[in-house]
């Protein structure tokens, strides 16, 4: 009978929750009497720690059976193992070394923030920065042309913002998530988080300056992107799917051209923009000012055009088709009643202050959207949620909108406790690991209205998750461990020449929907919590995408 030790590969936080399963093959039948034990050690061979496992169950995705072991009691810093042994004192299963440190959350969010500046585009990524992946300009996009769909004539400026993914469009719905998740982290990054000295692993001194340096760096295309009827373009792409070749060659060998515009990117680009003012106001207020304004530019063109579809043309680009614009309605409004509620008169039927107008629109948006259990590019009503979580000038929107979300985070915990890896996905789709962030984003932000040790355990068992304790072990980070994928869909760290891929870029991960068979990925066994490969064909498991990252940063932001 073989078993196996999943567990963070990264490490865990010294004041933080230590858990990590013992799985088998639930067909070998393993006895119920068999009680595993586990031992830790240091890298002396001192032995540190020892405890019972807990049996959890058979796990139905994978057709193990799991037992839990705890040593969130080992507080020291330092190296250590884990060993299993049954009754008898045979060893069962044996993980590698992993660190107990203080340190390693700020690796993880210094290394994980930092793969946002090697996604950008149109500039060239300095050695000082980027090391051996330093690259020259490419994919300007400063003079590109319509797609014929638009029937328009002339040329576009769409200069800057960051690749999507491992391919080299950009599109708006996903930027926009993205950096609403990023804006919510720098929301709480405040002081009291910082325990290190931060100069140690963010250029520019801290992580919030970091972080709104690159941010603004997104921002800066997004504004590019807006029409000057306030409309926005939706995506910017290649005529045709490259192939594995740089940026530079890409732009060689084909044309770029801009496509939209939509209901979905143009409220989706309102709702990051009036947050975008409320963070940037003390930091560049000239900036947060032209992002006020362009916000509700964008806002008043959705309300003349509440359902214009997205560019259904996806030859060489994806399509982030969404008929449903309600959740995009909801987030836009939410963040500029934030915004502007009794400052600015928003539409010209508006009331005096401008504070009816949405409060009435966002009571039946509120009715008709209900929260998901996390963010997701198509489905983008809790950022609406969240906006009047946030806000303070209607404290009874608050409330009701910190109860509500507070009904989702105890949804999370009730099905996270009732899963044998902590998980409160029920399947696993493309980009699972990016789902499994914003539900553990979601607890993280609960948290800070309805503190409880309970959100935070199972939003960091989530992260272990991710670093390493899944069916496939495997840290889903790059760079991160010695498990981490060598092997992604990304055109860009396939095409440099460096062995290593880019560091601090999560891949997709599980996903049982393996829409790359007739690519011949391998995927080491038929179950669904079996269905990832580091392979680079393997686009549905095995891509990274800045709305994956973003949620990462976010969650890992709030365990500092
Ligand atoms: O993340 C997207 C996923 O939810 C969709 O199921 C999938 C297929 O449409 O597309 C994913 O997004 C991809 C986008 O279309 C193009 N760039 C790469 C993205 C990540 O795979």
């Amino acid at each position: 009978m073989e078993f196996c030790v999943r567990y963070n590969h990264v490490g865990y936080a010294p004041k933080g929750p230590k858990f990590f399963l013992l799985a088998c093959n639930a067909a070998d039948n393993p006895l119920k009497e068999m009680q595993p034990w586990f031992d830790v050690f240091a890298e002396n061979g001192e032995r540190v720690y020892g405890a019972a496992m807990v049996e959890k169950g058979p796990c139905t995705y994978t057709d193990e059976f799991v037992w839990e072991g705890n040593f969130s009691s080992l507080e020291s810093g330092g190296r250590y193992r884990i060993s299993v042994i049954d009754t008898k004192g045979n060893v069962l299963a044996e993980s590698k070394f992993f660190e107990v440190s203080d340190r390693l959350v700020l690796e993880q969010l210094s290394s994980t923030l930092r793969s946002f500046y090697f996604q950008r585009s149109g500039v060239e990524l300095t050695p000082d920065r980027a090391g051996k992946w330093a690259r020259p300009a490419a994919h300007l996009d400063d003079c590109i042309e319509f797609h014929p769909s638009m029937e328009r004539v002339g040329t576009w400026n769409a200069h800057g913002g960051w690749y999507d993914a491992g391919d080299y469009g950009k599109y708006i719905v996903n930027g926009g998530v993205s950096v609403a998740s990023l804006l919510l982290a720098a929301e709480f990054a405040d002081d009291r988080r910082v325990t290190f000295s931060n100069a140690d692993f963010f250029d520019a001194g801290s992580f919030r300056a970091n972080l709104l340096e690159e941010v603004r760096f997104e921002l800066e295309f997004f504004l590019r992107m807006q029409d000057d009827d306030g409309g926005v373009f939706f995506k910017v792409s290649p005529v045709r799917w490259d192939g594995f070749v740089s940026p530079s060659q890409s732009d060689a060998l084909q044309k770029r051209q801009i496509l939209g515009k939509s209901t979905t990117s143009t409220l989706n680009f309102a709702g990051v923009l009036a947050q975008a003012h409320r963070v940037f106001a003390n930091v560049y207020p000239s900036f947060a000012q032209k992002c006020l304004d362009a916000s509700i530019r964008a806002y008043r063109w959705a309300v003349e055009n509440p359902d214009v579809t997205y560019p259904h043309n996806t030859e060489g680009s994806g399509g982030y088709g969404d008929e449903r614009y309600d959740d995009e309605f909801f987030w836009a409004r939410a963040m500029l009643f934030r915004e502007v509620c009794g400052k600015v008169k928003v539409c010209s039927d508006c009331d005096r202050d401008g504070c009816d107008h949405f409060r009435n629109r966002l009571l039946s948006d509120m009715e008709k959207c209900p929260p998901d259990l996390g963010i997701t590019w198509r489905d983008t009503q809790n950022l609406g949620w969240i906006a009047l979580a946030l806000q303070s000038v209607d404290p009874d929107l608050q409330v009701r909108a910190r109860n509500t979300l507070k009904v989702v985070a105890d949804e999370i915990v009730k099905l996270a406790s009732e899963d044998p890896y902590g998980l409160s996905i029920r399947r696993f789709i493309w980009g699972s690991n990016g789902e499994i962030a914003n539900h553990a984003l979601t607890l993280f932000l609960v948290n800070e209205w309805f503190p409880s040790a309970v959100y935070v355990d199972y939003a960091k068992r989530m992260l272990d998750f991710i670093f390493g304790k899944n069916p496939v072990n495997c840290c889903f980070v790059t760079g991160s461990a010695w498990s981490s994928p060598k092997f992604i869909h990304h055109r860009i760290s396939h095409s440099d020449g460096i062995e290593e891929p880019i560091p601090g870029l999560v891949v997709g991960g599980i996903n049982a929907d393996r829409q790359d068979l007739h690519r011949f990925a391998h995927y080491p066994g038929p179950q669904p919590g079996f269905s990832y490969t580091d392979e680079r064909c393997s686009f549905a498991s095995n891509e990274v995408a800045i709305n994956w990252n973003a949620p990462l940063v976010a969650a890992l932001s709030f365990c500092c």
